[in-house]
């Protein structure tokens, strides 16, 4: 190795490669045999309270998946008695409940301290009634909650016309399929028995109820037809109500995935189950049967006991690994690139979906996220098997390539940007319904999705086309005043700015330009003391937080992959990389406890147990290219 940089040649160069080596070898020893890699998708304990609660109602909670499951949930309790949705954060009331509820399940008493310590946070938190919409769902569904004190969600939604504000296709795919068997659930207003009160859960003064009750038109307005579904729900036309039902349970089984899941996340599937079971389809039914099948592959048992992964990302996973490896100098026909693409070509989406709604003449093509999503696949996904499939050889790769490069065309929103499963999802009027109060309902055009579709159709060639100008355009527009990009899917400021920029710069925008400059000024304002970058989840709720945090290692390759591609080389470089060579444990991988991955801004977060592998890998791969 030569370099003309004598202060850099005598620290980082060396250690860096050999950084590099130990973790391609690392990365390449988690392949499986069928070449796709699957990191732990780690979200937070309401997966697993859920799962208790669904077979407590549906009659088939086994001791032994009671005793693992709440053995993981003791587990993640914090010192003073609460659940937190990410590693460090604060507490949370809504998974703190079920939770509780969950271990009551399991047998733990009440006079217990984890129990009462739980209790008490729960009471000076306002108790039940502060709770979001899902939790009180679940109390309902055990007698702990009127079922007239939750938003109406009325079954007849499903004859809304497409056109019509609120129909379900203005929905997200995730908050959709969550919604439609939740209509079903509420219309026929279930009450199992629990083998225990909850009194020490509700407060003993009176709480407002939660919600955004703000004083504005809208909710003012859904206050108001909230409150005449409910006096409609009272004595439903009895002929339209069936129809809906019915209309509803074919929606469901309809997009029912191979592997018995519903859209491969863990909201909609237990839903799901939960709406055809109470509609009469027995524990029995191929269906349902299914169903719950499927959920034993989404758990994991070790040590610490059982949990549930909200969804799985081995598409996603595979995708990154390939470009990892590629980056750190893998040849383009190595045996382990060549059989992991030959597992994605096998991945790819080939019938319509959800997404074929908004647009119905677009082939289908791309791929999803998971193992078994066909009916959900997504641009981000597609965008980054695209520029794997496009650096290594194998040869069916290229059709496959087309198709999805056609889809993920196909596939633009109206303002030039790029939701991820859908276009045009952008009927913000949906975040103000009553029943929508956790999470985002909407899938609008984004800066890290529209960067990596950027980036996938750079490599292509499409540079110069309308469509790409066009989502420059849209990034250029969605820059921050500080110069960085908001992350949707990753956090946050230090995602969306290491997704962009490398986008940019691939779409032939020159490193001096100053939409760059700002950018790199910002990231190096942002490094921290000990070399490396992090940003806390707690940012998206404070803008305080935007770009500090304790330093980790996606974070801080995200960082780096945007600095060289910027062509920065100097002293801000030289220190995030030796951050990332002291910090990478002597197996070649690092530690990752802190969450960099986002599901919703705000309320949910997921660990993505890959993460701290491959982009510390891709950065490292860059870096040694450059300088050698
Ligand atoms: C990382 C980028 C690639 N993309 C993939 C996007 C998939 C991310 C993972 C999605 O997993 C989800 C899991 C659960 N819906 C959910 C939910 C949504 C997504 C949910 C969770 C908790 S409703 C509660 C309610 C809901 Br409470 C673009």
């Amino acid at each position: 190795m030569t370099t003309t940089e004598p202060a850099a040649q005598a620290t980082a160069p060396k250690t860096a490669a050999g950084a590099l080596d130990a973790a391609r070898d690392h990365l390449l020893l988690l392949q499986s045999p069928e070449g796709w890699w699957k990191g732990e998708l780690q979200t937070n304990v309401t997966m697993d309270a859920e799962d208790l609660l669904l077979r407590e109602f549906l009659g088939i909670r086994g001791d032994e998946d009671t005793f693992e499951a709440a053995r993981w949930i003791r587990s993640q309790q914090a010192a003073d008695g609460t659940w937190a949705n990410f590693y460090d954060g604060p507490p949370d009331l809504s998974t703190t409940v079920e939770a509780y509820v969950a271990l009551r399940l399991a047998g733990d008493p009440p006079d217990a301290g984890h129990m009462v310590r739980a209790a008490a946070y729960v009471r000076g938190e306002g108790g039940v009634p502060a709770t979001r919409v899902f939790t009180r769902f679940w109390l309902a569904m055990f007698g702990r909650w009127p079922w007239d004190g939750l938003p109406a969600l009325p079954p007849e939604l499903m004859f809304l016309p497409r056109w019509f504000p609120l129909n379900v296709y203005d929905f997200a795919c995730w908050a959709r399929q969550t919604i439609v068997p939740l209509t079903v659930v509420a219309a026929l207003r279930p009450v199992r028995p629990l083998p225990f009160g909850l009194d020490e859960l509700y407060p003993d003064y009176d709480v407002p109820p939660r919600g955004k009750r703000g004083l504005s038109g809208w909710d003012v307005a859904f206050g108001a037809l909230d409150k005449a579904l409910h006096v409609y729900e009272r004595r439903p036309v009895k002929g339209l109500r069936r129809a809906a039902l019915r209309r509803a349970a074919e929606w469901i089984i309809a997009r029912q995935e191979r592997d018995g899941s519903w859209g491969g996340i863990q909201p909609p599937w237990v839903y799901s189950i939960l709406a055809l079971h109470l509609l009469g389809h027995g524990l029995d039914h191929p269906v349902i049967q299914r169903g719950l099948d499927g959920l034993e592959r989404f758990m994991i048992r070790d040590g610490t006991g059982r949990r549930l992964e909200a969804c799985q990302s081995p598409v996603w996973d595979t995708a990154l690994a390939m470009n990892a490896l590629a980056d750190a100098g893998l040849p383009a026909g190595h045996p382990a690139l060549e059989r992991a693409a030959g597992w994605v070509i096998g991945e790819e989406v080939k019938g319509p979906g959800d997404w074929s709604v908004r647009r119905p003449d677009l082939p289908p093509g791309g791929w999803a996220f998971e193992f078994d999503n066909d009916c959900y696949p997504d641009t981000d996904d597609t965008a980054e098997v695209v520029i794997a499939l496009n650096r290594v050889l194998h040869p069916e790769a290229e059709p496959a390539i087309e198709r999805g490069v056609r889809w993920m065309a196909g596939m633009a929103s109206g303002d030039g940007g790029f939701g991820a499963f859908d276009a045009d999802n952008t009927r913000a009027l949906c975040r103000r319904l009553p029943f929508c109060d956790f999470g985002e309902v909407i899938d609008p055009p984004s800066a890290d999705v529209t960067a990596h579709v950027v980036e996938a159709m750079a490599h292509r060639g499409m540079a110069d086309s309308q469509l790409v100008k066009r989502a420059v355009v849209w990034l250029l527009k969605a820059q921050e005043p500080d110069g960085s990009w908001f992350g949707r899917w990753g956090a946050n400021h230090v995602y969306g700015t290491g997704g962009v920029v490398p986008a940019l710069i691939a779409a032939g925008v020159r490193p001096e330009k100053p939409v760059i400059r700002h950018a790199v000024g910002w990231l190096e304002r942002h490094q921290r003391d000990d070399g490396g970058w992090g940003e806390d989840l707690r940012s998206y709720r404070d803008r305080t937080w935007v770009g500090h945090g304790a330093s980790t290692p996606s974070q801080t390759a995200w960082a780096l992959l945007a600095l060289l591609a910027a062509g920065e080389r100097g002293p801000v470089v030289e220190r995030g990389v030796r951050w990332l060579v002291e910090h990478q444990r002597p197996d070649g991988t690092w530690d990752e406890d802190h969450f960099t991955g986002t599901g919703f801004p705000g309320d949910f977060y997921i660990n993505y147990h890959l993460y701290r592998l491959v982009f510390p890998l891709s950065a490292l791969g860059r870096y040694v290219k450059e300088i050698s």
